[in-house]
C-alpha cells in the first residue's frame, strides 16, 4: 500500500494508461517501435530475428497489462489462492500461444505480412522454454494455461534454470548432448530486482530458552545465496486473466560477496564464490524418473522451496489474517516429491519463527498441502541420505524426525505391537546411510494424494502407499486424471482441424468446453467432412514429411501409414520392442516375392526422444534404431515399403509438428509402468489411432472412444510380477520371432553386433524385466491388424473422427477442475469487466 500513487494524483496516471492494440495497423506500429528501440535495429536491418522480437514486445505489452490487472483484481477479491511447485515447466514457445488466446493472431499475420514477413517464420525463431524433461514438466506447462483460462487464482512456481533440458544431435547414430542456454534473449520474463530472499545453507541449530522457560530452536550460522524473481505472464484463452509464474534464478548475496578478498586482492577467489552461488540455480537435471542423490540437486530444491514460500507467506501476512486462515487463502500442490521439503520449511517457519506451537503449526501445514505422485517405479522414487540434509538442512533434518516420531506415535496406538508396520512406514530408512522417503513425508505432510490415471491412482494404493490406506483410510487417496490444453494441442498445433471443427460445431466454444467435441460423431457421415478431415490429416504428414527430409535427408511417401513413437528413451517404454518389431518387418520383407510385397502397405517407423546422458540402455537403443535406418532406407528390395527415422531433438515445439501427422502412435510400456503417459491423449486429439498396452490412461481412453478404435496388446499389469517371476526361474522361452531379430542382429546385419549385446542379453539372459519377449508376438500381430485395417480407409477414417468426438474428458480443464474441487477448494475469480480480452 506504501507504494501506491496517492489517490490525488491518479487522474494523472489514468490519463497516461497504455492502450492495447486492438487492430492490424496499432499492431504493426507497437511492433515497429519495438524494433526500432527496444531492440535498435532499422528498417535497413530487420531480419526475421528482429521481425519475432518486435512483435513478441509488442504482445508482451498486451500480457503485461492484463497480468497487473488479474494480480490486481486477484488480489482485491481476496480468495484462496493456488500455488503450483513445480521443479519443471516444459512451456515450449510463447508466442503463437500470446497470439491465440489474445484472439489477435490475424492482425499480427496481417501487419507482419505488410513488412514481407511470414508469420510461421517469425514464430519458429523463438527458443523453446524447455525447464522439463518429459510429461510431467508439460503437464505442469498445460495446468498453467488451464488455470488461466478458467480464471483461477494461480501462480506456478518454478526454478530459473540457465540451461534447460539439453540439445540433442545425432553424431553417427549417436546422441550427443549440447547445452541449451535459452535465455539470450526471452523477451517474455521479467526480472524483478526487487523481490529477492535470501536462502540459508548449512550452519547449525542453536536451542534456547525464552523468559518463559520454553525450549526454541534456531537454525544459525552457514552461507546465503540470494534468490531473484523473474515473472512470466501465463495468458488465459478467451479470458483477460492473466496469471503468473514466477522461477527463481540463484545468485550471490550482496552481504557475500567477500570484500575481505576482494580487497585483499583475491579478486579471482570472490568471483569464484559468486560463481558457486550461481551454479544453484545453473542447469535442470535431465533425467525422467530416476534419482540420483546428487547434493546439488538438493540444493535446487530447498533454495526453491524456501523462495516459494517465503514469497507465500509474505503475501499472506499482508492480508493480517491469523494463522489458523493460512489454509483458507493458500493450497499448495506439490508436482512429485521434488518440492517436499516445503513441508518442513513451512513448520520450520510456523515454529521457529513465528512462534507457533507444533501442533497448530502441523495441522495449517497439512491443511495446506496436496501431494501427486508421477510414478511407482523405484528407481524414481527420492531417498535423501539423511547425512547430506544433516549437512546442508541441519534444522530441517530435525523437523522430519519430529514429524517421524509424531507419525510413528500415532501408527503405534492405531496397531499396537506392530513392528514390521513401524519399520515399512517410518521416514527414515534404515539403510547404510539411513535415508529419508520423501514420498512418505509428502503423504504425512498432505492432506490429499492422488495419482494422475487410475490404474495409477489404484497401484499406489496397493503398492507403494498400501500401509498408508491402512493408516489413514481410503479417502486421503484419489485420482485425477491427466489432461492436456487443447488450446495448444489442437489450436495452435493443428489449426486447419480446429477450424474445420469450429465450422462444423458452430465455432470455437469446444477449445473451452471440450466435452462439444462429441457433437461432431453427428457429422461422421458427411461427407464432405470426411474428405476435409482426410485432407488435413494428409497436409499434416507432408508437413512432416519436408521436416524430416530437411533433417535427414530422408524422403518418405506421405501416402504411406505414419507409425510414431515420440517420447523419452527409456527402457520401460520399450521403443526396443518397437525397433525390435520393425526389424521383424524388415526381415519379413525381405522374404516374400514381388507379389506378396505388392499387397503390403507401405509404413513409415518414426521415432524420437531424448536419452539421459548417463543412461547407457536407453542409448544403445537410439543407437540400434539408427542402424536399423541406415540399413533399411537404403535397402532397394525394401524402398517405400518401409523407412525408419529417428527425429533428432524431440521438444515441444516439434511435437506440434509431429503430433498431428501420425496415423498410429505408440504407447507400448510394460502395464503397469507408466503412470499415465500424455502424448497418447494428444495423439488421438489429432486424429490419429493408438497401438498400446493396458497401462496408464490408454485404459481410460479405451473406455472413452470405444476398444474398436484402439489397438490393445500385451500381458496386464496383475500378470507383470508372476511373469517375470518365470524369467528368473527360467520357466519360458525366448519367443521364436523375436529369436530371429536377435540372430540377424548378432550376425551384423545393423553393424557392430557388440554394440548391442547389452540390449540382446538383458532379455535373453538376464530375466527380461520390462517383458519384451512376452509382448513380442502380440504386439507384431496387432500390427498386422493395423495393416490391415488402414488398407479400408474408410473404416480408419470412421475410427478417427470417432476417436475425436469422443476425447473431451482428456482436456486439462476437466482436471483443473477436479483439483480445485476435491484438493484446493478454490474458485475462479472473474476478471473484471474493463479488461479487455475477454472472450
Ligand atoms: N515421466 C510419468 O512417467 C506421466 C507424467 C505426468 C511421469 C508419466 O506416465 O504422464 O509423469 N512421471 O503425470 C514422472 O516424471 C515421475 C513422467 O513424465
Amino acid at each position: 500500500a506504501e507504494s501506491s500513487i496517492p489517490e490525488p494524483q491518479r487522474a494523472a496516471w489514468k490519463k497516461n494508461t497504455p492502450q492495447e492494440f486492438q487492430t492490424k495497423d496499432e499492431f504493426l506500429s507497437e511492433a515497429v517501435r519495438h524494433i526500432e528501440t527496444t531492440l535498435a535495429r532499422s528498417l535497413f536491418n530487420c531480419d526475421e530475428s528482429a521481425a519475432y522480437g518486435g512483435t513478441a514486445l509488442a504482445f508482451r505489452d498486451r500480457l503485461v497489462m492484463e497480468w497487473n490487472k488479474t494480480q490486481q483484481n486477484q488480489t482485491t477479491a481476496d480468495q484462496k489462492r493456488v500455488y503450483y511447485l513445480s521443479l519443471e515447466f516444459l512451456m515450449g514457445r510463447a508466442l503463437d500461444n500470446a497470439m491465440l488466446n489474445t484472439n489477435m493472431k490475424g492482425p499480427a499475420k496481417d501487419g507482419m505480412g505488410e513488412l514481407g514477413f511470414r508469420m510461421e517464420d517469425l514464430i519458429s525463431q523463438e527458443r523453446d522454454a524447455a525447464l522439463g524433461n518429459g510429461g510431467l514438466g508439460r503437464l505442469a506447462a498445460c495446468f498453467l494455461d488451464s488455470m488461466a483460462t478458467m480464471n483461477y487464482p494461480a501462480w506456478g512456481y518454478a526454478l530459473r534454470y540457465k540451461y534447460g533440458i539439453f540439445k540433442q544431435e545425432i553424431h553417427d547414430g549417436y546422441q550427443v548432448e549440447v547445452p541449451d542456454y535459452w535465455l539470450d534473449f526471452n523477451p517474455w520474463e521479467f526480472a524483478r530486482h526487487d523481490v529477492t530472499v535470501n536462502i540459508q545453507f548449512y550452519g547449525g541449530v542453536r536451542t534456547y530458552q525464552d523468559d518463559n522457560g520454553k525450549t526454541h530452536s534456531s537454525w544459525e550460522g552457514g552461507e546465503i545465496v540470494e534468490a531473484v524473481a523473474f515473472d512470466v505472464p501465463i495468458p488465459g484463452y478467451g479470458t483477460a486473466t492473466t496469471n503468473n509464474m514466477r522461477m527463481w534464478s540463484s545468485k550471490a548475496h550482496s552481504g557475500e560477496f567477500d570484500f575481505q578478498k576482494f580487497n585483499s586482492g583475491d579478486y579471482e577467489g570472490s568471483v569464484a564464490d559468486t560463481q558457486r552461488a550461481e551454479t544453484v540455480s545453473a542447469v535442470l537435471y535431465p533425467n525422467d524418473n530416476l534419482d540420483r542423490g546428487k547434493e546439488l540437486r538438493l540444493k535446487q530444491q530447498y533454495f526453491w522451496c524456501a523462495a516459494s514460500l517465503h514469497d507465500i507467506v509474505r503475501r499472506f501476512k499482508k492480508t493480517r489474517k491469523p494463522w489458523k486462515e493460512f489454509s483458507n487463502n493458500v493450497a499448495i500442490q506439490l508436482n512429485d516429491t521434488h518440492p517436499t521439503l516445503a513441508i518442513p520449511e513451512l513448520q520450520r517457519i510456523l515454529i521457529d519463527i513465528e512462534g507457533l506451537e507444533w501442533s497448530e503449526a502441523w495441522e495449517i501445514v497439512q491443511n495446506t498441502f496436496g501431494y501427486t505422485n508421477h510414478t511407482v517405479m523405484q528407481e524414481a522414487l527420492e531417498k535423501w541420505s539423511v547425512p547430506l540434509i544433516q549437512h546442508l538442512l541441519p534444522r530441517h533434518l530435525q523437523i522430519i524426525y519430529d514429524i517421524n516420531l509424531n507419525f510413528l506415535q500415532y501408527v503405534e496406538k492405531k496397531f499396537p505391537k506392530d513392528r514390521d508396520m513401524l519399520r515399512r512406514v517410518s521416514i527414515i530408512e534404515e539403510s547404510e546411510p539411513k535415508r529419508v522417503r520423501m514420498a512418505f513425508l509428502a503423504v504425512i505432510g498432505s492432506h490429499k494424494v492422488n495419482g494422475v490415471a487410475e490404474l495409477h491412482s489404484d497401484l499406489i494404493k496397493t503398492t507403494i502407499f498400501k500401509d498408508f490406506v491402512q493408516i489413514y483410510g481410503p479417502d486421503k487417496f484419489t485420482n485425477v486424471t491427466n489432461g492436456i490444453t487443447p488450446r495448444r494441442w489442437l489450436h495452435q498445433a493443428n489449426p486447419r482441424l480446429s477450424e474445420l471443427i469450429a465450422s462444423k460445431l458452430g465455432g470455437h466454444e469446444f477449445l473451452k468446453d471440450l466435452t462439444l467435441l462429441n457433437k461432431l460423431e453427428n457429422h461422421v457421415d458427411d461427407k464432405a467432412f470426411r474428405k476435409e478431415f482426410q485432407e488435413i490429416k494428409y497436409a499434416n504428414k507432408v508437413r512432416l514429411a519436408k521436416h524430416i527430409k530437411n533433417t535427414t535427408g530422408v524422403s518418405v511417401n506421405p501416402a504411406a501409414l505414419f507409425d510414431i513413437q515420440v517420447k523419452r528413451i527409456h527402457e520401460y517404454k520399450r521403443q526396443q520392442l518397437n525397433i525390435f518389431g520393425v526389424i521383424h518387418r524388415y526381415l519379413a520383407i525381405k522374404a516374400m516375392n514381388a507379389e506378396e510385397r505388392k499387397k503390403l502397405a507401405p509404413r513409415v517407423s518414426i521415432f524420437g526422444g531424448k536419452a539421459a546422458p548417463g543412461y547407457w540402455m536407453a542409448k544403445t537403443v537410439i543407437h540400434l534404431i539408427c542402424k536399423v535406418g541406415d540399413v533399411v532406407n537404403n535397402d532397394p528390395d525394401v524402398g517405400d515399403l518401409l523407412k525408419v527415422i529417428f527425429l533428432e531433438d524431440y521438444n515441444v515445439s516439434k511435437a506440434e509438428i509431429i503430433t498431428p501427422a501420425s496415423d498410429i502412435s505408440e504407447h507400448i510400456s510394460t502395464a503397469g509402468t507408466e503412470a499415465s503417459g500424455t502424448s497418447n491423449m494428444k495423439f488421438v486429439l489429432n486424429g490419429g489411432l493408438i497401438i498400446g498396452t493396458c497401462d496408464g490412461a490408454n485404459i481410460e481412453i479405451t473406455r472413452e472412444i470405444g476398444d474398436s478404435n484402439i489397438f490393445l496388446f500385451g500381458n496386464l499389469a496383475e500378470d507383470v510380477e508372476e511373469l517375470r517371476h518365470n524369467h528368473l526361474y527360467g520357466k519360458y522361452e525366448l519367443d521364436d520371432g523375436l529369436r530371429k531379430v536377435f540372430d540377424a542382429i548378432q550376425a551384423g546385419r545393423f553393424g557392430d553386433a557388440n554394440q548391442f549385446s547389452a540390449l540382446v542379453n538383458g532379455i535373453v539372459d538376464h530375466g527380461d524385466y520390462y517383458l519384451v519377449s512376452d509382448d513380442f508376438n502380440s504386439y507384431c500381430k496387432t500390427h498386422d491388424l493395423i495393416d490391415e485395417s488402414y488398407k479400408n480407409q474408410e473404416e480408419w477414417l470412421t475410427k478417427c473422427i470417432t476417436s475425436v468426438a469422443r476425447m473431451g474428458f482428456f482436456s486439462s480443464d476437466r482436471c483443473i477442475d477436479e483439483y480445485a474441487e476435491m484438493i484446493w477448494n478454490v474458485e475462479p475469480v472473474k476478471p473484471k469487466a474493463e479488461q479487455v480480452n475477454g472472450g
